[in-house]
């Protein structure tokens, strides 16, 4: 089977805060009622949902040096980054259901806990790559990326709600796919750090395939690693994913979202999938490799 046991932490209130537009926070309950849970049993995947997790919020949050919630945010991936160790490192293949994309911070790291040497695949019309300082707009959302790589570590002040976490990713282990919206800072970095990436131009040039070859290729060289998709839903196309807070026209067919999966899956690893999202890879115990 495709899942072996998964965990589903679900998550609101940093979106809300942090979201123009209302209604993020119900995100992971409206997938569930669509029968997420119920399709992955179909597919033989018993699925083991570990519920909401409840995040904490301070009642003094205050901008500092122009970031937004900084305190909510740190602490809620800090929260969400416990849960999914100890879910991979119980042997669960890891959904997260749950947005902003901020979240990914603490997904992500979760995950690198437990699978030191990680590989991150990042589907977004954003990168999601500005440190506090070349962010336009101070949303976390817009930043979880900076917070992650090795690279940029000096170029990421300290926050409050974030001494808990340091970065564990090398440029080399990110690869982007479906990038069209890039601000001027982040596309000095991705150029500066040299990271691998598709925008929806590429896909257009080299179609999917050729784009999901490319990136296994550069993220797995033929070696076996385990993977983590993070899968922004503003990746798709508006037309299929209108209600998402940063719409970019231009984006992903249902094929070509569902393919990237797919593809993944081919590699032969456990595969998980999150909304807003992550897909994450279980690893083997780190002894055993
Ligand atoms: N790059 C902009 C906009 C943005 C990034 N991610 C989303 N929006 N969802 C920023 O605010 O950093
Ligand atoms: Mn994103
Ligand atoms: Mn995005």
């Amino acid at each position: 089977c495709l899942l072996r046991r998964t965990q589903l932490g679900l998550t609101g209130q940093p979106s809300r805060a942090q979201s123009k537009r209302r209604g993020v926070e119900h995100g992971p309950k409206f997938i569930r009622d669509a029968g997420l849970l119920e399709r992955l049993s179909n597919l033989d995947c018993p699925v083991h949902d570990l519920g909401d997790l409840q995040f904490p919020h301070p009642e003094k949050d205050e901008t500092f040096m122009q970031v937004h919630f900084p305190r909510t945010v740190g602490r809620a991936n800090k929260l969400l980054a416990s849960a999914v160790s100890s879910a991979v490192g119980a042997g669960h293949t890891c959904v997260m259901l749950g947005g902003d994309h901020s979240l990914a911070m603490g997904s992500v790291e979760g995950h690198s806990r437990q699978c030191p040497d990680l590989g991150l695949i990042w589907v977004d019309a954003h990168t999601d790559i500005n440190t506090p300082l070349t962010s336009p707009s101070g949303n976390l959302h817009g930043q979880s990326v900076a917070f992650m790589l090795k690279e940029l570590q000096d170029k990421v002040p300290d926050l409050p709600g974030f001494s808990w976490m340091k970065p564990f990713l090398s440029s080399r282990d990110l690869v982007y796919i479906g990038l069209r919206d890039v601000d001027p800072g982040e596309h000095y970095i991705l150029k500066t750090l040299g990271i691998q990436y598709f925008s929806m131009r590429d896909i257009d040039r080299l179609g999917i395939q050729r784009v999901m070859e490319e990136t296994l290729d550069h993220l797995l060289a033929g070696n076996q690693r385990p993977l983590h998709l993070s899968f922004d839903i503003d990746a798709f196309d508006p037309s299929l994913a209108p209600a998402t807070g940063t719409p970019v026209n231009g984006g992903l067919t249902y094929r070509e979202g569902i393919y990237i999966t797919e593809e993944i899956h081919n590699t032969g690893e456990h595969t998980h999938t999150h909304t807003q999202v992550r897909e994450q890879h279980t690893c083997p115990p780190l002894k055993e490799r």
